[in-house]
């Protein structure tokens, strides 16, 4: 029967059904027969009811088809896989997490957070290690399929969930493979580091390694270039014209390094910071970072 459920979360079909066979059991209506024996008039249906004791009038013009109940119990079973709730195991200030976080959002998918507190070692944890056996945070649940590597489990998301909001793999495109690489092999180790000694570690206690610091900031000044030239060829997200997952793989730690001192960096490339004021201000991504819980003031 066609559209909307009961306030019960039943299908209006399967509350015909469920009408249907309670009087069937009744011995109001003879089980089976044509869909014409089945449509009854109001006063055929008032004679019966009144004749077995039943003082209800019923408000059904019909009784489901076997085809109509057989897709009700689809629909329910497609409900219940849709509510398994897919789960993202780590904790919400690692960006690695993050960087899963925001493509779950910007798909619009439903998802918990299982905590997995490094600072107890939990990302060791037999429990845990049978998830991702290199003991790294995130893992992700969905469904039956447990994945690892945040990059991976972007990319699964991307493609298991494509015609879910944006198409973030549209079609295939050396650019995107380009720039998905780019942010792993280029951007990653320069970003980093300068994010853990400028912003991680001061909140567990401890202080920046200059040296570090200089070399990592130099190093991704490089990259940041690049970006920058690439930027200005009128690309306005890194795969052309579309927003995609090359972009939103940078979010996290993009996020981190303009919390830190060496926010400049994005700041003084203009389309390097023209590109990041659009990709930030993506719903998704404001979502996303309204978990993130840095220190205040960063
Ligand atoms: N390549 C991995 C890196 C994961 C990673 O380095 N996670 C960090 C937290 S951000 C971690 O679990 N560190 C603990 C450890 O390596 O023991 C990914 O992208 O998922």
């Amino acid at each position: 029967m066609p559209g909307g459920d009961h306030a019960d979360g039943r299908p209006i079909a399967d509350m015909a059904t469920w009408r249907v066979s309670r009087l069937q059991h009744r011995g109001s209506f003879a089980p089976g027969g044509s869909r014409f024996h089945r449509r009854q008039s109001c006063l055929s249906k008032c004679w019966r009811a009144m004749r077995d004791g039943i003082a209800v009038i019923l408000d059904y013009k019909t009784t489901p088809s076997l085809h109509q109940q057989e897709q009700a119990e689809k629909r329910r079973d497609e409900r219940s896989i849709q509510m398994a709730p897919i789960k993202l195991y780590g904790m919400a200030l690692s960006a690695n997490v993050v960087r899963v976080a925001a493509v779950l959002n910007e798909k619009g998918l439903d998802f918990e957070i299982v905590d997995v507190d490094l600072r107890t070692g939990a990302h060791k944890h037999p429990d845990f290690i049978a998830l991702n056996p290199f003991g790294q945070i995130p893992a992700l649940q969905d469904g039956d399929e447990v994945l690892y590597e945040s990059r991976a489990i972007n990319r699964h998301i991307a493609t298991k969930y494509k015609t879910q909001g944006p198409d973030l793999v549209p079609t295939p495109s050396a650019k995107l493979e380009t720039w998905l690489e780019v942010e792993s092999h280029h951007f990653y180790p320069a970003v980093s580091p300068l994010v853990f000694q400028l912003l991680i570690k001061p909140m567990l206690g401890g202080a920046p390694d200059a040296a570090v610091v200089d070399k990592h900031a130099a190093d991704l000044a490089k990259v940041l270039d690049v970006y920058e030239a690439h930027l200005a060829k009128g690309n306005k997200y890194l795969a052309g014209d579309a927003y995609t997952l090359a972009d939103a793989n940078h979010l996290s730690y993009m996020f981190m390094l303009t919390k830190t001192s060496k926010a400049e960096l994005v700041a003084s490339r203009p389309h390097v910071k023209a590109w990041w004021d659009d990709i930030s201000a993506r719903p998704a991504w404001l979502k996303t970072v309204a978990s993130v819980p840095l220190p205040p003031g960063a």
